[in-house]
């Protein structure tokens, strides 16, 4: 089966910044090997196999410890390869799932006691036909008896759309990749201003400060994407998260390397502290407490 899109980056360079120690991925994926895991026949993309043993290996080449591993649209609500991963990865693991409705209590029960603890929502409409909010709701209420969160993966054009529906969720809300903002647009620009003030307005949500590879214009070192990282951290230090987004599915142009992608960190979180509480103490919280 061909992928749609560019394979991950073969070797990724070494990191001239090096993470505090227990540092946490809170943001990766493990895709297949289909021969083993196939695909959501529902998928709207073919990804490459990106399986646990590569991630693992990635974990401890970048110098972290840790692993968020979050259920991708391609293996729609079939966490199986996710589970595995999670299964393998022990303690060092944790996972964000995606559900269907009809999941039964001992399925979420045997879920948690493999690691997961939350539930992916996803908006972007490229990659997922996007499920009613009623449903969603369900699920939201289910999952927090677990004591589990919910990451919601959206763009910025849909935010004040979705914001209502955010606010009535009764767990955590982590929001992926910033809301998606235009780079172009600026920092100080009302689209990213509704976000901060969303963030603000209520200290349920969380984001995690990821994926500049694809949010630049202008691509490596994305030094366009850094004011963005850098104010969220410095706004709210305690709900923020960092993941490395791999095996980036969907890169079209271009496949970071992942050494790179850790040397922003340092412009983002410019003091041990902030980033102690980014790659530490916040996702060790979150998932591990
Ligand atoms: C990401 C981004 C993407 C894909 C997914 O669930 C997914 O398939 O999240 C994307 O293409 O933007 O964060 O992994």
């Amino acid at each position: 089966m061909d992928a749609d899109y560019r394979p991950f980056h073969p070797n990724p360079s070494k990191p001239g910044f090096t993470p505090p120690p227990g540092a946490v991925d809170a943001h990766c994926h493990v895709f297949g090997p289909a021969a083993r895991f196939p695909y959501a026949p529902t998928r709207k993309y073919t990804p490459c196999d990106a399986p646990k043993e590569k991630l693992f290996a990635l974990r401890d080449h970048l110098g972290f410890t840790r692993n968020v591993i979050v259920q991708a649209s391609c293996h729609g609500s079939n966490n199986d390869a996710l589970i595995d991963a999670l299964r393998s990865g022990g303690e060092l693991a944790r996972g964000v799932a995606v559900v269907a409705p009809d999941i039964s209590d001992t399925e979420l029960k045997a879920m948690h006691a493999a690691g997961v603890r939350a539930v992916r929502f996803n908006f972007v409409k490229r990659l997922v036909d996007v499920a009613p909010k009623t449903e969603q709701l369900e699920i939201a209420k289910r999952i927090a008896k677990l004591g589990w969160h919910v990451v919601v993966y959206l763009e910025a054009a849909d935010l004040e759309e979705l914001t209502p529906f955010l606010l009535q969720l009764p767990t955590t809300v982590v929001i992926d990749h910033m809301g998606r903002p235009d780079v172009a647009k600026g920092v100080d620009h009302e689209d990213f201003q509704s976000f901060i003030n969303l963030m603000q307005g209520n200290d349920k949500f969380w984001t995690k400060v990821s994926c500049p590879e694809r949010l630049s214009l202008t691509g490596p070192d994305y030094g366009d994407v850094v004011p963005f990282g850098q104010t969220l951290v410095e706004r709210f230090p305690d709900r923020v998260l960092w993941g490395t987004d791999w095996p980036h599915p969907n890169m079209n142009s271009h496949m970071p390397d992942d050494g790179t992608l850790v040397d922003v960190i340092p412009k983002i979180a410019t003091t041990p502290d902030a980033q102690q509480a980014l790659l530490v103490d916040n996702p060790m919280r979150l998932y591990w407490a």
